[in-house]
This record gives C-alpha cells, structure tokens and sequence, in this order.
C-alpha cells in the first residue's frame, strides 16, 4: 500500500477510534438492551452496534471504495481479500464491558489485499492505544514497543487462554491442556481476544490460545504482533484467512514449535 495513502487511512482511523471511545464512555451508563446471539453468554449491546454503526457510515463517507468486514453486521458480505477492507470489531470482550465495564476494545485493521497494513487496539476504559503499521514498529501510545524477548521458554511463560480449554471440547483433550497449564509458568484469561493480542505484543504475556476465534477479534492484534516479532497462527500452525473462524496460537516465535507439538498429542 502507498505510504502517503496508508498514512491518511491511519490517521483518520485512530481520530474514529478515539471518537469512538468518547461515545462509548458518554454512553454506557444509559440503558445497553442487551441482547444474546449464538447462546445465553454470547451478548451484544445498542453500543456495539451503535459504534459499528459509526464506523461504517464514517468510512463509507469518505472511503467509498473500501469494504468493511463487521461483527455486528453494518458492514459489507465480503467474499475476497482484494482492494481495501477494513476489519472491525467495536467493542471487543462485550461480557467484560456489560459487568466490569472496563477491560473491553476496539479493534481495527485495515487489510490491504489480504496483507494487514494497520492495526489499532485501543483499551477504552484505561485510554490506552496500541497501533501498528505494517514494517514501522508497534506503539502502546506514543512509546514504540520492544522486539519480543529471546530469552523465554514455555516452563517461565505466561500463556492467555480462557478455561474452555480445561473442559471437554472439539479440538484438544482436555488432559493434554490440563498438563500444558501445569508446565508454562501461569495463565491469563482477560476475556478480550484483541487485548491479549495487545498485552501479546507488549510482551506482558507471551502468547494466547482460543478455541474459536472471527477476522474482527485478530485482524489488528495480528498486524500489532507482527510488529515486535511475534507470530500468528491457528492452533496447528497454519496461517490465518481474514475470510474465516478459526482457532489461533499468537505468541513469542520461540514458543511457537514447543506450544504447537505439545497441543498436537491432545489434537482431535
Ligand atoms: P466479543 O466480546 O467481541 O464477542 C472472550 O473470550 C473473547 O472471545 C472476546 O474477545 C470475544 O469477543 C470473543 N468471542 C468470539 N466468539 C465469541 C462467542 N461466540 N461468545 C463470546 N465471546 C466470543
Ligand atoms: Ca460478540
Ligand atoms: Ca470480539
Ligand atoms: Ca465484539
């Protein structure tokens, strides 16, 4: 993508972002009508749709030839990468933001072609914003953050995953997860797939594991990963296509083979 074109596209995306989070914050204390989607814990809000909503109208104002790729819908019924597509989560860990309110995101990737040119995460409650260009670093704020540490091994990690993993479920047994909890150092579950992307990259944990995970959840963790090293997969190292669900392993690229063949003898 052209350097003076992603700098526009950049620019106007963080200024939506941070709108986008002064909503939010004006909001929240009014009623949230929350409804459930694909079951009873699975819960979306007049917000999140409402700050979709704000996205999608703002891009396709001033950006009429690029696609928008939505959770809650506003957005276009994308079918391939090509051309400009920007990949929006609203309000992600929309559970964290309905009880806690506070450790949800935003999460906003622009996809150029299939190749992710910019990633903003922004921790609306703590008025923190991570972003990355693709090849320019990754910035928590206005401090670029480090490469990632060569100095770890899974027995002195911190892994994100969420306790799914410890009961029965499609894709691992629940042995073999129970055992890699024991050998890595602790595990996090921040209920925030774009957050422990950010926290990823920060490199307050080294990696993160979910069973399940859409294009809007990692679309601009991945590109802010990219940037200080780290590494993206599915949970059997394949690459990732911002066209569907999969599962996903980001992480320090040391620990990627050990988490990848110790997961492997509990594969389904
Ligand atoms: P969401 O809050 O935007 O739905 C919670 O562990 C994390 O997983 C959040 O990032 C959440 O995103 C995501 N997630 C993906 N699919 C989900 C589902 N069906 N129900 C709840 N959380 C889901
Ligand atoms: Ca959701
Ligand atoms: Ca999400
Ligand atoms: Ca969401």
């Amino acid at each position: 993508m052209d350097k003076a074109i992603r700098n526009d596209i950049y620019d106007q995306a963080v200024k939506w972002v941070l709108e986008a989070g002064t909503i939010i914050r004006d909001e929240m204390n009014a009623p949230l009508n929350i409804e459930t989607k694909s079951n009873p814990n699975d819960l979306v809000t007049v917000l999140d749709k409402r700050i979709e909503a704000f996205f999608v109208q703002n891009i396709k104002e001033k950006y009429s030839n690029h696609f928008i790729i939505g959770e809650e819908g506003y957005g276009d019924s994308v079918t391939s990468l090509d051309g400009t597509i920007w990949i929006i989560d609203p309000i992600d860990g929309t559970m964290n933001f309905v009880h806690q309110r506070r450790n949800f995101a935003i999460s906003v990737g622009v996809y150029q072609d299939g190749i992710g040119e910019i990633g903003i995460i922004y921790d609306v409650m703590s008025d923190v914003l991570y972003h990355a260009k693709k090849g320019e670093g990754a910035y928590k704020n206005n401090q670029q953050l480090p490469q990632l540490t060569s100095d770890v091994k899974l027995t002195n990690a911190i892994i994100g995953m969420n306790h799914f993993w410890l009961c029965e479920n499609r894709l691992i047994d629940e042995k073999t997860m129970q055992n890699f909890v024991k050998k890595v150092r602790g595990t996090r579950t921040y209920g925030s797939a774009a957050l422990e992307f950010a926290y990823t990259a920060e490199g307050i944990e080294n990696g993160y594991l979910s069973i399940g995970l859409a294009p809007w959840d990692v679309a601009a963790g991945i590109v802010i990963v990219n940037e200080v090293g780290g590494v993206t997969s599915d949970i059997d190292g394949n690459e990732v296509n911002m066209l569907e669900k999969t599962s996903i392993l980001t992480c320090n690229p040391i620990l990627k083979d050990e988490i990848i063949t110790f997961i492997r003898n509990g594969r389904k």
